[in-house]
C-alpha cells in the first residue's frame, strides 16, 4: 500500500492527502515532522535527503517535493481527469502549480508562520504587511483569471486547484486584511465543499 510520511498539519502533506482522496487511493501515513521528528534520523534522510515532509512510497518508488507526488499519483491513476492528458491543458495546469511555488508561497509563507507560528512578542508585523500586500496583488490577478475560467486550469477541477485551494485556507484564516476578491472567494468555496479538501485540509491552523 502507498506509504505517505508527514505530519497532518502540514500544508504540503494535505496536498497529498488530498489527492490520494480525490483518486480514492488507499494510503498508510506515518506522524513525521515538527513535534514527531523522524525527518531528521539516517533513515529518513536515506529516503529523503532533503529531510522535509511529505514523503511517499509507492511499491519501492520513493518520491518526495509535493507537487511532483501531486502529479505523479494524479497521472497515474487519474489521467484525463485530474491530471490532464492534452498537452496544453496538462502544461496550463503544470503553470498555476509552478506559480504557487515561485510567487505565492514565497509571501503566504512569512504571513502563516509569522501570525500562526510566532509567540505575539516575537512577531515582525512589518514582514507581514509588506508580504500581505504582495499577496494581495498576486491574488488580484488570480481573482481575475477565475473570474474567466471555473477553475486554475480551465473548467474543470484539476491538480492545479490543490496547492492553491490550500493556501487559500490560510488566506482567508489568518487574522489580516483581505481585499475584496470575489471569483476567488467564489472558486474557494466550490472546491473547498470537496469531501477531500473537507476531510484533510479544513482544520484550524496550527
Ligand atoms: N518544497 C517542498 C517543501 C516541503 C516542506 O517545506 N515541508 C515542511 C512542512 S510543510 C517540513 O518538512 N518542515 C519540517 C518539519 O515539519 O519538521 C514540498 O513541496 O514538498
Amino acid at each position: 500500500m502507498l506509504k505517505i510520511w508527514g505530519r497532518t498539519n502540514s500544508i504540503n502533506v494535505q496536498k497529498v492527502l488530498w489527492t490520494c482522496a480525490e483518486l480514492d487511493l488507499p494510503f498508510e501515513r506515518i506522524d513525521a515532522g515538527m513535534q514527531f521528528g523522524v525527518n531528521n534520523t539516517p533513515e529518513y534522510r536515506a529516503m529523503n535527503p532533503n529531510g522535509l515532509v511529505p514523503l511517499i512510497d509507492d511499491d519501492g518508488f520513493l518520491l518526495w517535493e509535493s507537487h511532483a507526488i501531486v502529479r505523479y499519483l494524479a497521472r497515474k491513476h487519474g489521467l484525463g481527469s485530474l491530471c490532464p492528458a492534452e498537452p496544453r491543458a496538462a502544461a496550463d495546469a503544470d503553470r498555476w502549480m509552478e506559480w504557487y511555488s515561485t510567487t505565492l508561497w514565497n509571501h503566504m509563507k512569512p504571513v502563516f508562520w509569522i501570525l500562526i507560528r510566532t509567540p505575539p512578542e516575537k512577531r515582525n508585523m512589518t514582514e507581514v504587511e509588506d508580504n500581505r500586500q504582495k499577496l494581495a496583488g498576486y491574488l488580484t490577478m488570480a481573482d481575475a483569471h477565475l473570474g474567466k475560467k471555473e477553475y486554475f486550469a480551465g473548467a474543470a477541477f484539476t491538480m492545479s486547484d490543490i496547492p492553491h485551494a490550500v493556501l487559500a485556507h490560510r488566506w482567508f484564516n489568518v487574522p489580516i486584511e483581505r481585499p475584496a476578491l470575489p471569483h476567488y472567494e467564489r472558486w474557494f468555496k466550490t472546491v473547498s465543499a470537496r469531501p477531500g479538501f473537507q476531510k484533510h485540509c479544513a482544520a484550524p491552523l496550527t
